[in-house]
């Protein structure tokens, strides 16, 4: 297997990175490091492209060429969602930033929104969070343009990761994130690699004694691009959603 590509090595010192993975999202990826740049100027961005057959990568490596504050990571072949996530913190980690953003690329998180997630981990005069989750299930969330099938799946996982993975959250299953970077250092362990990374996250934060706030959200359905999340990718979900519960219940 060919080697991964980086843009430039010479990464800026950086206090933030706000960083998303990205498959198939020609449509999306430079708009969203513009808005991203205007949103949060002092921040650094990074994408983390599996190898997009649609030239994501060629596109975000051109931003990377022209700003020193955009850093791409072009994965070979697809290592799923999680893993992006995952790699995109642990580097962020090993570079020296404090905080990292996660985020989708299709637009469903809006960047505006990332200075008051980066804000509730460090609310003035009150307790510093290790995660904030941009959230549709506190007061002032909410979904727009969803079918009710897709309401009903994302209610279940929630419900699910709150009351079965004992995770005291309402979004369990959001991609939107904020996280104080050293909280890592004490989740050990094989986290999942696909979308259920995002409860599988949770659950290892809490069990560590991390604390999680929920920062309402509005999540719009993605406009442009195809969605990547198909059967096979929810049944591998549901079956790392089902370890999780064995270990809570049963230890491990
Ligand atoms: N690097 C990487 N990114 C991925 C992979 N699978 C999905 N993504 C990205 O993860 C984010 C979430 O995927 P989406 O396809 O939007 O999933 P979704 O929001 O459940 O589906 P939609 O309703 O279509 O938006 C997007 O930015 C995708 O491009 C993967 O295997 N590797
Ligand atoms: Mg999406």
């Amino acid at each position: 297997m060919a080697d991964d590509i980086r843009s430039r090595d010479d990464w800026p010192p950086g206090r933030v990175l706000v960083q998303t993975a990205t498959y198939k999202e020609r449509e999306n990826v430079a708009p969203l490091l513009d808005a991203l740049r205007a949103a949060v100027p002092e921040a650094q961005l990074l994408v983390i492209d599996d190898d997009s057959p649609d030239g994501t990568a060629a596109i975000a490596l051109e931003k990377a060429a022209a700003d020193p504050a955009v850093h791409v990571l072009v994965r070979r072949g697809r290592r799923g969602l999680g893993s992006a996530i995952l790699e995109g913190l642990r580097l962020a980690r090993s570079r020296g930033f404090a905080v990292a953003v996660y985020m989708d690329a299709d637009f469903s998180h809006d960047p505006a929104d990332v200075p008051r997630l980066l804000a509730a981990l460090e609310p003035v005069g009150g307790r510093p969070a290790d995660v904030a989750i941009g959230s549709r299930r506190v007061p002032g969330g909410r979904t727009v343009g969803w079918t009710w099938k897709r309401h009903v799946a994302s209610w279940l996982v929630s419900w699910f990761t709150r009351w079965i993975l004992w995770v005291p959250v309402r979004d369990a299953s959001g991609g939107f994130r904020a996280v104080r970077l050293e909280i890592l250092d004490r989740l050990p362990g094989e986290f999942a690699r696909g979308y259920a990374f995002q409860e599988d996250f949770l659950w290892r934060v809490h069990r560590a004694g991390g604390r999680i706030v929920e920062v309402p959200i509005t999540f719009t359905d993605r406009e442009r691009g195809a969605s990547k999340a198909d059967f096979a990718e929810a049944r591998r979900s549901i079956g790392e959603l089902l370890g999780l519960a064995r270990r809570t219940w049963f230890g491990g």
